[in-house]
């Protein structure tokens, strides 16, 4: 069994779409083991995405990504990361595939409803970030 880190981004908060997002990973087979609804600061948007801060989108991201409440979720299944970034659909919603999460909701590039960690390096520190191990079971 994998796990990965998955956020219901503030675009999607704010719209009243935590539970469709929810309802879609769990329909195709991802388990929630740990779930919270949090309000990140600038800085704390800023650390957790500090692989892009050399991309010339990172203040405009991190703005967004603090204005307003997120949902963080560890799913778990196996080959849990491909699974939940196929539901998710690609980065960009124009490029998404049909029934994705990112095709029916996503804004746009960057308000983009959802994140899922790419490799199980980026899931072994993108789940601390946010849970203690005492948080995922
Ligand atoms: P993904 O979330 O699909 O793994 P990344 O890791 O390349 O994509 O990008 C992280 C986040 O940065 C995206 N979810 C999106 O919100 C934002 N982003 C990516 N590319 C762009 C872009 N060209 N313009 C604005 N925002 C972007």
């Amino acid at each position: 069994m994998e796990r990965t880190l998955g956020i219901i981004k503030p675009d999607a908060v704010s719209r009243n779409l935590i539970g469709e997002i929810l309802a879609l990973a769990e329909k195709n087979g991802l388990a929630v083991r740990a779930l919270k609804r949090l309000h990140l600061t600038k800085k704390e948007a800023e650390g957790f995405y500090h692989v892009h801060a050399e991309r010339p989108f990172f203040g405009s991201l991190t703005d967004f990504m603090s204005e307003s409440p997120i949902v963080v979720v560890v799913f778990e299944a196996e080959d849990a990361i491909a699974k939940w970034r196929k539901v998710m659909g690609a980065t960009d919603p124009a490029k998404a595939d049909e029934g994705t999460i990112r095709k029916l909701y996503a804004q746009n590039i960057e308000r983009n409803s959802v994140h899922g960690s790419d490799s199980p390096e980026s899931a072994s520190t993108e789940i601390p970030y946010f849970f203690s191990a005492l948080e995922i079971v």
